[in-house]
């Protein structure tokens, strides 16, 4: 890559900047879920800014957001294959390629934003990242999807015996599995490109995810009850394939780490000001929200889950997470 500049140089006296062979060879392919003006359409372009300038322009991104590169699994799959250069994906399916992200999913962990970001940027959260490589990725931060809120056709939900036997499309993830169970709702997992048209049909009564991806994925239309349980935080993660990451030069990482991380902090901004504003907006949209969700009871009801989750993952490691801060 370092070539190319060299190239373009030359090619710009003799007037051929445009046959410069290398370009394309810089330009990574960044797959996503939602659309470009989601937070992760914001993280993808702040990260692409970031990079272009600490490289000179050498390596850029080029984004393929709603689903074009396949769901999160599939991403991510792509990613240790190396057909998928960079990935944002929460960590829904990422439990299953990297175990020690699940304790990350486990619900009612994280008080709140600043919680989980004290979290994920300190030790506890570094040392996860630190375990990807022997699952074949690598990734370069945590960014954000965000406290997650239950939306349904059939019923305003206030209470766990108000979500009782609905059918919950879940995402791929065997703890927020668990912990639906519990509750009594029908855990039905499926792939987020499958949601929309399952909720449409009514295949699944509702589903769960982010004020940000509510909005972005249009599920006003297809969704009557907007509960704002904030039941689980809902990292995201930004994975790069080992087959870029282990050809790119000690000074090429260090420009791709800080251009995640200017990624991860635009993404947050955003995820969180939809968090914050995008409520009043589903409420225009027509979704009836409830707003004065019992989560203590919830948090209650999953009581008998949280003790196996202690089992799973380490009553220490769970109260070192909620130590922090
Ligand atoms: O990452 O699958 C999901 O519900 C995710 O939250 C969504 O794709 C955004």
């Amino acid at each position: 890559m370092r070539f190319h500049g060299l190239l373009a140089g030359a090619a710009l006296g003799v007037g051929l900047l445009a046959a410069a062979p290398a370009l394309d060879a810089a330009e990574l392919k960044l797959g996503y879920s939602l659309a470009p003006t989601s937070h992760y359409g914001v993280g993808a372009t702040a990260m692409d800014e970031k990079l272009r300038e600490l490289s000179g322009g050498e390596w850029s991104i080029k984004q393929f957001p709603a689903n074009a590169l396949g769901g999160e699994r599939e991403m991510v799959e792509g990613a240790q294959l190396g057909t998928v250069d960079l990935v944002i994906t929460s960590t829904g399916p990422v439990g299953n390629f990297v175990p020690e992200v699940l304790i990350t999913d486990i619900p009612f962990l994280f008080r709140d934003y600043e919680h989980a970001h004290a979290v994920l940027d300190g030790e506890i959260g570094q040392e996860i990242l630190g375990q990807f490589p022997n699952h074949g990725l690598v990734a370069l931060a945590w960014g954000e999807n965000g406290f997650r809120n239950l939306t349904n056709n059939k019923v305003a939900v206030k209470t766990p015996e108000d979500a009782e036997g609905l059918k919950i499309r879940t995402m791929e993830n065997q703890v927020h599995m668990a912990a639906f169970r519990e509750l009594g709702v029908l855990p039905t997992p499926m792939a987020f490109p499958e949601l929309f048209t399952a909720l449409q049909q009514g295949t699944v009564d509702g589903q769960e995810n982010p004020i940000g991806v509510i909005l972005s994925a249009k599920f006003a239309q297809v969704q009557k009850y907007l509960s704002l349980t904030n039941h689980v935080y809902s990292p995201a993660l930004i994975i790069i394939s080992p087959s870029v990451w282990d050809g790119l030069s000690d000074e090429e990482k260090g420009w791709f780490n800080e251009a995640a991380k200017a990624g991860a902090k635009a993404m947050r901004e955003k995820a969180e000001a939809d968090a914050r504003d995008g409520v009043a907006e589903l409420e225009k949209q027509g979704m009836t929200v409830v707003s004065n969700v019992d989560r203590a009871a919830f948090e209650e009801a999953l009581a008998p889950v949280f003790a196996e989750f202690a089992k799973k993952f380490g009553q220490d490691r769970i109260d070192a997470i909620r130590a922090v801060g």
